[in-house]
């Protein structure tokens, strides 16, 4: 891995957030692909703290230090991450559901929608489904995209379905979902329109929803 990757890389796995913004910058001015930038050094480092936590290695000290180095890094490369704008493609309701506060891929698919021409209304992390509820009914969102990365959270993703169903709005938007735990196949059992496994994908999603 080039240098100034592999800093970003060890400035996650350290929770150095001077040397990652330092190597992030680097990066972003030698004109190096957003795309590996994220990919290859800052997603790669998010796998194996997750890794190191597993095996008892880190502990969720370690894991939130890592996730704010990884915040200030996507901070600086937020803006060079769009895609060309699309006119007013819709708007997107998007939360972390209930109980979970993982938001860095939640935030990311965020950036990567609004980079694509979606208005963002970001409901942040633990969202109740009668938040989700009310941002279809008092906001008129036409998508909602929800994000868990707790297997003990994504039944809520379920309930957040049936609440829009007893609200009477469940046909009013398209519902996607993702996070590391969720599949394909839990987007079809309770009822989502579709999954995304990262957050480009979550564009190309919401186009095939709407085209
Ligand atoms: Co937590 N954590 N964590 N954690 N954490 C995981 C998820 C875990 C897998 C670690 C592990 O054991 N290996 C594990 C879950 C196990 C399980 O449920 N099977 C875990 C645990 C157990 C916990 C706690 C319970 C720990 C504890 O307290 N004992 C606790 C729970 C707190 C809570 O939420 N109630 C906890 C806490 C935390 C921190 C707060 C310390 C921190 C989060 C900080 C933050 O987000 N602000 C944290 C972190 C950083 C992680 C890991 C290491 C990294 C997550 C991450 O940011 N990944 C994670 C291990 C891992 O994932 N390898 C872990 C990078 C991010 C870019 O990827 O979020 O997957 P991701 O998003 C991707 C895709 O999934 C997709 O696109 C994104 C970009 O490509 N995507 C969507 C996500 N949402 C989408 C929505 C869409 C579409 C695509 O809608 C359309």
């Amino acid at each position: 891995m080039e240098e100034v990757l592999q800093n970003i890389y060890n400035g996650i796995l350290d929770g150095n957030r001077d040397m990652v913004r330092t190597n992030v910058q680097k990066a972003i001015d030698a004109k190096m692909s957003p795309a590996v930038i994220l990919n290859d050094a800052m997603v790669a480092s998010m796998a194996e703290v997750g890794k190191r936590f597993e095996e008892g290695e880190y502990y969720v000290p370690e894991m939130l230090i890592a996730a704010r180095a990884m915040k200030e890094g996507l901070a600086l490369l937020k803006p060079h991450l769009k895609e060309a704008k699309v006119a007013s493609a819709g708007k997107v309701a998007a939360g972390t559901v209930r109980g979970d506060l993982h938001d860095i891929g939640k935030n990311l698919v965020c950036m990567m929608l609004e980079g694509a021409g979606y208005e963002i209304l970001d409901l942040g992390t633990d969202v109740t489904p009668e938040k989700f509820v009310e941002a279809v009914r008092d906001s008129h969102v036409d998508f909602i995209a929800m994000s868990a990365l707790l297997t003990t959270t994504m039944p809520n993703m379920q309930q957040t379905v049936d609440a829009l169903k007893a609200a009477g709005v469940r046909e009013k938007v398209k519902v996607m979902i993702g996070g590391a735990p969720v599949t394909e196949s839990y987007a079809r059992q309770i009822g989502a329109d579709g999954y995304a496994p990262d957050a480009s994908r979550a564009v190309a999603l919401a186009k095939s929803l709407k085209a």
